[in-house]
């Protein structure tokens, strides 16, 4: 049967130029009209091609010279594979053209075995949340230029929340052999400079030697803590070219740096303050980064039954715990213990933001003899430009040490300090500290049951609903993205380090989607159940990663806090509209203008089911919940990613 729908042939398409160039001299006006009658010739809508690809299209290619000898890039895939990294999220770029075809050809694609991501902020972002799970660093490779702009909010999130990332950014130095056009406006004198201000350390090799030398110095730093990212900038020749006849190069071994520990004068003088404390707390942020940290901080606490705060940087401290409180705990201290806080001052002052004549007031939350002991690594981090530091915090005793790595010194020494006529004392706080819990589970299992039937759904009723399908599995709580939705911290038993990761660090939105897929792909080669809380403004911002997650079989139970909005953001305008004694301009949607995700509404299971994903939604009645999750656990223990669009309250 003959094709009806119009057919273009090669020579008539190429002969269709020359209308179309010719008929841009006709102006815009006139064109439109003519365009709109049928006699006019019909233009094709692409770009015209110049005579260079027309030439290129229909000329025979000449063959290409063979480079003779050992790729440069062979050389350094050597050099990565001593340092066992497993994977490489990126998305791919000519400025890095050599050392990934040395990656997939010669490397085999394994170790690293090449992700492909649809954005490069999602392929640092999915490295920040494989690390938190694994343990072990990803590197990734980005277009030098654009790419590394992409990527700079997810390493500004993995430089604030301390985590190693190893990024490598192509770049062509050469001005007078590098191909003109996009590789030259792709190049930059000093790509690296884009990061240098959140990143611990880069370097931009210029040979294979110096090239050997400084990736495994990158990993060597970016692994010693505090962690951070590192950058190496890849000159697209030093790849490309074969390594010089009897060159002899070496891969310099890589032996981990042992963390900093807390100097043994000032344990003893912490040890001693706590053991002779009336009522010392704990608080921690990212003071754990394993099962063994866990264990170690219930140690120290029930050596000094002292209350512990744990700030959810990482899962710190056992929810389940007696000795777990609240942050306003601090008010009764008499001796603080912060360790890799990552804010101190916020930790004992509080700030009230819009106080008298709309500035922010600050009050303290402690008494003022308050003795105050801080062990944190990131001392040993600081830079200038970027105010991740916070406020300046005096304190009584500082060690710009690694909590973890202190702890069993500390808790030695407070073992010893502990005088034999406070011993009664103590125990006598552990007794006060299990009522106090036990009434403060009660209130929180209250608060969760306000609203319960409510349609859009509750947070807490979703949260628990969630909770009655994985409780019986070895899950991982990869994420929560959007703003206050702590309940699984407040309602689910978390005891293990990787079933509480903590937020971004840098509170970069966009953070949520890529970390979680990084994470579950973590907990994948470890056999265990990811589930992910995702917020509707944290997805949109580069939905993509949904496809590497399908693409690459990284299975995770996503369920969406779909509160249709920047909820953050509805409540700051609200609180700026009542403070001027206005009201908040809503336009035609429920938020502040500017606030809302609908009207359109977006579909996000169509949007998850479009890139691989099983998806069902929407989902407002909770009723429809439960039922829904079975299916959906079941999908995801066959490997299948899948996610539940579910509307909720804002909160
Ligand atoms: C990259 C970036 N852009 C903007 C913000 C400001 N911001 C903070 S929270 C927030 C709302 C995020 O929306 P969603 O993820 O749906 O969470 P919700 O506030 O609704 O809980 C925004 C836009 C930010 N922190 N980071
Ligand atoms: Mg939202």
């Amino acid at each position: 049967m003959a094709r009806k729908d119009p057919q273009v042939s090669r020579r008539k398409f190429l002969a269709g130029v020359a209308v179309a160039s010719g008929a841009t001299a006709v102006p815009p006006a006139q064109a439109a009209t003519a365009a709109s009658t049928s006699a006019a010739p019909r233009r094709p809508s692409a770009l015209p091609p110049t005579m260079h690809v027309a030439a290129a299209e229909t000329g025979t290619p000449k063959e290409l010279p063979r480079i003779g000898g050992v790729p440069g890039s062979d050389f350094m895939v050597d050099v990565i594979k001593t340092l066992d990294i497993k994977y490489l999220p990126s998305n791919p770029a000519s400025s890095f053209r050599a050392i990934h075809e040395s990656l997939i050809n010669y490397g085999g694609n394994k170790m690293p075995e090449f992700l492909t991501c649809a954005h490069e902020e999602s392929a640092v972002a999915m490295a920040h949340g494989y690390f938190k799970v694994a343990g072990k660093p990803l590197m990734t490779l980005c277009h030098g230029t654009v790419g590394l702009q992409h990527a700079a909010m997810a390493v500004y999130n993995a430089w604030c929340d301390r985590v190693p990332v190893i990024i490598v950014g192509g770049n062509d130095l050469d001005a007078a052999h590098r191909p003109p056009g996009v590789p030259t406006i792709h190049s930059a004198q000093d790509i690296n400079a884009l990061v240098r201000d959140f990143t611990k350390w880069d370097d931009t090799p210029v040979s294979l030697q110096h090239f050997a030398q400084s990736f495994v110095r990158a990993y060597k730093i970016a692994m010693t803590p505090p962690y951070g990212p590192v950058a190496i900038a890849l000159d697209a020749g030093l790849q490309q070219e074969p390594m010089r006849n009897g060159e002899k190069l070496y891969i310099p071994r890589y032996v981990p740096t042992s963390p900093p520990q807390g100097d043994t004068g000032a344990v003893k003088e912490a040890a001693r303050l706590l053991a002779n404390a009336q009522n010392p707390v704990i608080v921690a942020d990212r003071a754990a980064r394993s099962e063994n940290g866990v264990r170690l901080l219930v140690e120290l606490a029930e050596a000094l039954q002292a209350q512990v705060i744990d700030q959810g940087g990482r899962m710190n401290f056992p929810n389940t715990h007696y000795l777990r409180r609240p942050p306003t705990a601090v008010g009764n201290a008499d001796v603080i213990l912060g360790m890799e806080l990552t804010d101190f001052w916020a930790t004992v002052n509080a700030y009230i933001d819009n106080g008298e004549h709309g500035i922010g007031v600050n009050t303290s939350r402690i008494k003022p003899e308050t003795k105050l002991i801080s062990i944190n690594a990131s001392e040993l981090l600081t830079k200038a430009n970027y105010q991740d530091f916070q406020r300046f915090q005096s304190v009584d005793v500082s060690m710009a040490a690694d909590a973890e790595a202190t702890l069993p010194a500390l808790i030695e020494a407070v073992k010893a300090a502990i005088p034999n006529d406070r011993r009664a004392a103590i125990e006598k706080r552990g007794e006060a500290a299990k009522k106090a819990f036990a009434e403060a589970r009660e209130r929180t299992r209250q608060a969760a049951a306000l609203a319960w039937d409510a349609s859009p759904i509750s947070t807490a009723r979703m949260s628990m609903e969630i909770w009655a399908h994985i409780k019986d599995l070895d899950w991982s709580l990869v994420s929560i993205s959007g703003v206050g939705f702590n309940w699984p911290n407040r309602l689910w038993p978390m005891e293990k380090h990787y079933q509480w990761l903590g937020a971004s660090g840098g509170y970069g939105v966009g953070y949520g989607a890529p970390a979680s897929v990084g994470a579950a792909l973590a907990n994948r080669d470890l056999g265990r159940f990811s589930v992910n809380i995702q917020s509707d403004g944290d997805l949109m911002y580069a939905p993509g990663v949904l496809w590497t997650a399908a693409r690459h079989k990284i299975p995770q139970l996503a369920v969406m806090f779909n509160n249709r909005g920047y909820h953050q953001e509805v409540m700051h305008v609200q609180r700026l509209s009542n403070f001027r004694n206005r009201v908040a301009n809503l336009g035609n949607d429920m938020g502040p203008i500017g606030t809302s995700i609908e009207n359109p509404d977006i579909e996000y299971h169509k949007l998850a089911e479009s890139m691989g994903w099983w998806a069902k939604g929407p989902i407002k009645d909770p009723a429809q919940l439960g039922p829904a999750l079975k299916e959906a656990v079941a999908v995801v223990k066959s490997g299948q990613p899948a996610l539940l669009n579910v509307w909720t309250q804002p909160r």
